[in-house]
């Protein structure tokens, strides 16, 4: 049996770009949940896995598949359905799993004969040998896997190419911030990895630069960050010479130890998510952690950054709470060395939708275009990359406005100062 598991275009990853600047070869990252389907699959079905932002396959021009795997974050699902439709019209079934079916099944199941739902290692062989026998159901929910019986993600099967290699050693975070569909769709436990499965699934990476895709690696209470120490141990002593980032949240200021030993082990840079700098957008996103017991935000990036670990800082701009200069308060207090916008970008999921605040008559979701909700709400379809004036000049002006004010502030100080 022939299996096809494919990762859609995403037009702000591609590679096609990579030619206009170096650094757009560091914006294609590996597709880690079809690697890891691809690491669930029983050894008879031949499994290729394509990634359309290495260039587009030409699908008619191989053996067809008996079915094929699509995956989708909700920038990618237009493509999806497109990839999805190719394959239909030449009798393919189609599966669909990811974070935009988890979110949207009821859309996608317009698009594919099937959908899975959550995380795909509870049902996955189910769905294999549904297919095998033809009776393909229209949904399966994945459910949460334990991660102690997880298969370590197939690296083999992705060309090189790519600035990281990428790998997953826990799920979930238990502090569910509005925006963010983590915790509804990994659950609010932290679920770890055997460290030892960790360890031997590194090895098979090829890449020396890897991207620690765990949606926070330290964890926020006493016992993550043992773990997160004990792994940090097992990188060091299984010398694996491997360079990573990863994903933290900003107690990870607070433990020398962990500092020390994250450097020791490799790590050369932490994204973490500020959110906002002030108070009230903090409580707007539900994310009073980052000031929590009084912290000083500043002097914490300052301690990770003593270590000589760069740290990333993501802001939303565009809260509510947000007034005139957020842009300068944004560039100037956290004292980060890059900074990542998602300018008025709230993405428009279901669990935000849930929200009371939302204004759910603002027409529909758009698929494949994660333009933030205050800006559909006015009736406008921008494409996501709104720091793009060009579309800000076409939104209406409470939003210019707001972004007009931000983002020069924000931007000046980070180009000017290089620190980008
Ligand atoms: C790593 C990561 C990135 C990386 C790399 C992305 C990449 N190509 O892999 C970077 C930093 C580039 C990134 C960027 C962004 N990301 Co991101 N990212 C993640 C993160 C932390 C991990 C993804 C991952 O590798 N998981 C590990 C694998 C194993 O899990 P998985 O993919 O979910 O796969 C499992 C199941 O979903 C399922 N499955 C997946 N595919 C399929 C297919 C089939 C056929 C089946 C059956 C099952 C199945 O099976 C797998 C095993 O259980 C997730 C959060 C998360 N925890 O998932 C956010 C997440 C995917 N990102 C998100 C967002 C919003 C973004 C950005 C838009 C942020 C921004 N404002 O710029 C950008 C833009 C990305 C883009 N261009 O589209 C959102 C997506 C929401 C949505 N509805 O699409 C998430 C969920 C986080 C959040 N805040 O809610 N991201
Ligand atoms: S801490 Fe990060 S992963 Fe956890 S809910 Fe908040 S934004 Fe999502």
């Amino acid at each position: 049996m022939r299996l096809h598991l494919i990762n859609p275009f995403n037009p702000l990853v591609s590679m096609s770009h990579a030619k206009q600047s170096r650094w757009h070869r560091y914006r294609v990252w590996k597709p880690l949940g079809l690697l890891t389907l691809a690491g669930l699959t029983p050894p008879d079905w031949e499994v290729t896995v394509f990634d359309e932002n290495f260039g587009m396959p030409n699908y008619a021009a191989g053996p067809a598949p008996d079915l094929v795997g699509v995956t989708a974050f909700t920038s990618q699902a237009n493509r999806a359905y497109e990839v999805a439709a190719e394959f239909r019209s030449r009798g393919v079934s189609v599966v669909m799993g990811g974070i935009h079916a988890t979110v949207r099944p009821d859309e996608a199941l317009q698009h594919v004969d099937s959908v899975v739902t959550g995380e795909a290692e509870s049902v996955w062989a189910t769905v294999l040998e549904d297919a095998r026998h033809g009776r393909l159901q229209r949904t399966y929910a994945g459910g949460y896997a334990d991660m102690a019986q997880a298969k370590p993600a197939r690296h083999d099967l992705l060309t090189k190419g790519y600035a990281f290699g990428a790998i997953q050693t826990t799920r979930g975070c238990p502090l569910n911030c509005s925006f963010c569909s983590v915790s509804a769709m990994n659950g609010k436990r932290y679920r770890h990895r055997p460290i030892d499965d960790v360890i031997r699934e590194l090895r098979t990476v090829r890449e020396k630069l890897v991207l620690i895709v765990d949606d926070n690696l330290i964890g926020i209470g006493a016992a993550h960050v043992e773990r997160a120490k004990e792994l940090m141990r097992a990188m060091i002593r299984a010398k694996l010479g491997k360079k990573w980032i990863c994903q933290v949240t900003i107690n990870m200021a607070d433990d020398e130890e962990l500092l020390a030993l994250a450097v020791k082990a490799g790590c050369k840079g932490v994204f973490i998510g500020f959110e906002s700098p002030t108070n009230e957008g903090l409580a707007e996103v539900g994310k009073e952690f980052n000031v929590s017991k009084g912290r000083d935000l500043r002097a914490s990036v300052r301690r990770i950054q003593r270590h000589k670990i760069g740290v990333m800082g993501s802001f939303i701009m565009g809260l509510d709470t947000d007034t005139p200069g957020i842009g300068r308060r944004i560039a100037h207090e956290p004292r980060v060395q890059y900074v990542s916008f998602a300018p008025g970008i709230i993405k428009p999921i279901p669990r935000l939708q849930d929200r009371p605040t939302l204004d759910n008559t603002a027409g529909s979701f758009i698929p494949g275009n994660s333009s933030g909700w205050r800006l559909r709400r006015a009736g406008l379809a921008c494409n996501s990359d709104l720091l793009n004036l060009h579309v800000l000049q076409r939104s209406p002006p409470c939003c210019v406005d707001r972004f007009k004010h931000a983002l020069p502030g924000c931007s000046f100080r980070l180009i000017a100062e290089s620190h980008i």
